[in-house]
C-alpha cells in the first residue's frame, strides 16, 4: 500500500511511522486510519519494535473534523467499527512492541491511539485531552477502555467530563503514561529507548504485554497459570537460554527475538 498520509521508515529493527499530515494537526482521516493499519502489520514482519510519533507541533488531534465531510450525517458507528477497531486491534496485537512518542498534542482519538501503545513517551511541552464531550460525544478508539486501566476510574471520569489539557508531567504522574522528557532530549531520547527495545527479548515482551492486559480479568489462579504457560514458553527459547549464558559470562546478552 503507498503511503500518503503516513510515513514509515526503518532502520537497525526500528520502524518509525510518523502521522505526516501537519497543516491539520495531524488529525486522522479514512487514508490514515488504513494506512497506519498497514503500516503496524508489516512494521511486525519488518522489525522489532514499532514507534508511532507525529511531525510538526501536534501527535495527533483526533478525528478530521474539517475535511469536508458532513459529520452530522456521518454513520459514526461504522466508522469506528471499520475504520478505529482494525487500526486499533493492530496496535493492540502488534507482534512488536509498541511505543508512542508523543511529540506534542494528543486529543480525542488521537489521545487514545497513544494510550494503545505498549509504552508512552511524552515530550513535557506535549498534552492529552480527551476532547470528545467538548464536541458531544463520548472517548472513542479505546479511550473508554485504556484510561481507567491506567489511572483509574475517578481520574479517568475526570478527564472525559472535563476533557481539560492533561500536560504530559501530570500524566507521567497519574501513571498514563511512562515518561514525560524534557523537549530538548525527546527525539534522541525514544529513538535510544527504541534501540533498546529493538535489541531486546521480542517474544518476552509480547508475554509481558499479554499477562500484564489478562491481569485485569483473571483470578489469581487463573493469572499463576497463564504466567506458568507464558514463562514455560519462555524458559525452551533460544533468548533464554542467552540470558543465562550471558549472565554467567558476565557479558550483556545477544538476544535475538526468538
Ligand atoms: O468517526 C468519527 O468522527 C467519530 C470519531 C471521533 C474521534 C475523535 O477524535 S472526536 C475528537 C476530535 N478532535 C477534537 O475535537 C480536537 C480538535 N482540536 C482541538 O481541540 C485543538 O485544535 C487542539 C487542542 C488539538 C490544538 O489547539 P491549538 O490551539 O494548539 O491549535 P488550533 O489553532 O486549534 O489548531 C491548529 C490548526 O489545526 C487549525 O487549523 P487552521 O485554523 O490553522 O487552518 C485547526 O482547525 C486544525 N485542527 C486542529 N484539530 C483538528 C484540526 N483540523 C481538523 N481536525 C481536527 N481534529
Amino acid at each position: 500500500m503507498p503511503y500518503g498520509a503516513i510515513r514509515y521508515e526503518t532502520s537497525d529493527g526500528v520502524a518509525v511511522i510518523t502521522l505526516a499530515r501537519g497543516q491539520v494537526m495531524n488529525a486522522l482521516n479514512t487514508s490514515m486510519r488504513a494506512e497506519i493499519t498497514d503500516a503496524l502489520h508489516r512494521a511486525g514482519a519488518d522489525a522489532r519494535v514499532v514507534v508511532l510519533t507525529g511531525e510538526g507541533r501536534a501527535f495527533c488531534a483526533g478525528q478530521d473534523l474539517g475535511d469536508g465531510t458532513d459529520l452530522a450525517t456521518l454513520d459514526l458507528e461504522r466508522v469506528l467499527r471499520e475504520e478505529y477497531a482494525p487500526m486499533l486491534a493492530s496496535m493492540h496485537n502488534c507482534p512488536v512492541p509498541v511505543i508512542a512518542a508523543v511529540n506534542g498534542v494528543a486529543a480525542g482519538a488521537g489521545a487514545n491511539l497513544a494510550l494503545a501503545a505498549d509504552v508512552v513517551i511524552a515530550a513535557e511541552s506535549a498534552g492529552f485531552i480527551q476532547a470528545f464531550t467538548r464536541i458531544g460525544l463520548l472517548p472513542d478508539a479505546g479511550g473508554t477502555w485504556f484510561l481507567p486501566r491506567l489511572v483509574g476510574q475517578a481520574r479517568a471520569m475526570g478527564a472525559a467530563l472535563f476533557a481539560e489539557r492533561i500536560s504530559a508531567r501530570q500524566a507521567a504522574d497519574w501513571g498514563m503514561i511512562w515518561e514525560a522528557v524534557a523537549d530538548v532530549d525527546f527525539d534522541h531520547h525514544w529513538r535510544a529507548r527504541a534501540a533498546e527495545l529493538a535489541k531486546g527479548p521480542t517474544r518476552a515482551y509480547l508475554a509481558v504485554r499479554r499477562a500484564m492486559l489478562a491481569g485485569a480479568g483473571n483470578d489469581l489462579a487463573a493469572q499463576l497459570a497463564l504466567e506458568a504457560q507464558l514463562q514455560g514458553a519462555l524458559g525452551i527459547g533460544r533468548d533464554f537460554a542467552e540470558g543465562i549464558a550471558a549472565f554467567h559470562e558476565k557479558r550483556p546478552p545477544r538476544f535475538e527475538g526468538r
